[in-house]
């Protein structure tokens, strides 16, 4: 090898060397926590204790990390792990409970 290309070489190397710290960062954020936040649209609230009532049922889906209900436009957004469950799972837990949810919007964190 030529003194010429070595340097070719480490130019076109260190690029990569620079790049994959970034890669390994973004890889390593998102695998362990699949997080996805949904909101969801709620038939039958009628007063403040519907409000835990739906709480308490998403919270005890596994997977669920956060839940905030809104009673004013009737939407829960929840937050969870969707390895372990899925938009389909926090409807049934809610229509279980006696109160019928859409699936309004996905944001993907
Ligand atoms: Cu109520």
């Amino acid at each position: 090898m030529t003194l010429k290309s070595g340097l070719l070489l480490i130019s076109l190397l260190l690029p990569a060397t620079l790049w994959m710290p970034v890669a390994y960062a973004e890889i390593t954020e998102a695998l362990p926590n699949q997080q996805q936040t949904v909101a969801l649209k709620l038939e039958n609230m009628t007063c403040a204790m519907c409000t835990v009532t739906i709480k308490k049922a998403l919270q005890q889906v596994k997977g669920v990390q956060k839940v905030v209900i809104d009673y004013d436009t009737k939407t829960a957004l929840v937050t969870f792990d969707d390895q372990k469950t899925s938009s389909a799972a926090l409807i049934k837990a809610t229509t279980d409970a006696g109160y019928p949810g859409s699936l309004v919007t996905s944001i993907s964190q």
